[in-house]
């Protein structure tokens, strides 16, 4: 489906390849009768959830953004160079698109695409930016960047691709499959593709837990949101109020984990579904995992990428990887 906004832009294409009611269902059905129970994160992205997450942003605690916008910022100019003009940028999860704001001067890419599953956001974003640059192709893609048709989209870019893939969105996925979809990316975007990531790196747990457990309380109503969510739009009675957040850091397998705990035994309905809680019992809906500087080049050189350049803060808390010279 192709949309068209009163005025747009003519550097503007907007196409809508979000998932089927039927088929959020199913994945939901299927992670809440798993053991143990768990949901994707990428369900966290309704209108609500992408202004929570643009909130915890802001604060203090959750330090992941400002890095990498301080690099980006900083650094923008070193990775133009190393990049060169006119590429093809691909960015999923693109949220605010602030972050490739910050590369564009330096960057000069030849047209933006932009894939996210928050519609409206993006769709929004996608309209501003281009009528910021009416130099830049822009094409927003509201949908899973991991769906087929989202994917044969991306495949059918021309020119030089650079997949930039800021936001340690990565984290979110076990290391092998992060290792599969750089893979693929390398597949999917043929001989010439880049690839610039942003990765959280390994840290002081103290650090780690405060990002993930903020003071203002703002990762936690994030978290709660997604019951909100599937109350309103899959016919669930969810009693929010007898769900907490929890959040940790597993030293051993380098995560931190989100889970809602279940405050008391109770049944929930999900669209005629009844899935049952135990007390304690947990439903995990999130993994971030952090990196090495060393694992993660290991990652990408084994995903095909013969050459990685990173920049990072002085602390090294987080770092941009660019993945070049595919084999
Ligand atoms: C957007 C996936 C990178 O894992 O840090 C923030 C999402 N979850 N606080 C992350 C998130 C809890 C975030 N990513």
């Amino acid at each position: 489906m192709t949309s068209t906004l009163a005025d747009a832009p003519p550097n503007l294409n907007l196409h809508a390849l979000t998932q089927a009611h039927a088929d959020v269902l199913d994945e939901v059905l299927e992670g809440l009768h798993a053991s143990p129970k768990r949901l994707p994160p990428k369900l966290f992205y309704d209108v609500s959830g992408a202004r929570l997450f643009q909130d915890l942003c802001a604060t203090d605690a959750y330090y992941p953004t400002r890095l990498e916008a301080q690099i980006l910022a900083e650094q923008a100019d070193g990775i133009g160079a190393a990049i060169g003009p006119g590429a093809v940028v691909i960015e999923p999860g693109a949220g605010e698109m602030r972050k490739i704001r910050l590369l564009l001067p330096a960057l000069c890419p030849r047209a933006y695409l932009a894939v996210d599953v928050s519609k409206h956001q993006l769709f929004d974003e996608a309209q501003r930016l281009a009528r910021e640059c009416p130099w830049l192709e822009v094409t927003a893609l509201a949908g899973d960047f991991q769906d087929a048709r989202v994917r044969a989209r991306i495949g059918d870019v021309r020119g030089r691709p650079l997949l930039f893939f800021p936001g340690s969105t990565l984290g979110n996925f076990e290391p092998e499959q992060a290792a599969d979809f750089l893979r693929d990316a390398r597949h999917l975007l043929g001989p010439q593709a880049r690839c610039l990531i942003g990765i959280d790196l390994v840290k002081p747990l103290e650090a780690l837990e405060r990002a993930y457990n903020d003071p203002e309380g703002i990762t936690a109503r994030f978290n709660l949101n997604l019951l909100t969510r599937l109350n309103r739009e899959l016919e669930a009675d969810f009693d929010i109020s007898a769900f907490s957040h929890r959040a940790f850091y597993d030293p051993a397998l380098q995560r931190v984990e989100m889970h809602l705990v279940s405050e008391r035994a109770q049944s929930v309905h999900v669209a005629g579904a009844t899935i049952r809680f135990a007390a304690g019992e947990t439903i995990h809906t999130e993994n971030s995992f952090k990196y090495r500087p060393e694992q993660f080049e290991a990652m990408a050189r084994g995903a095909g990428f013969r050459r990685t350049t990173r920049w990072s803060d002085a602390r090294d808390w987080f770092g941009v990887f660019l993945l070049h010279e595919a084999v």
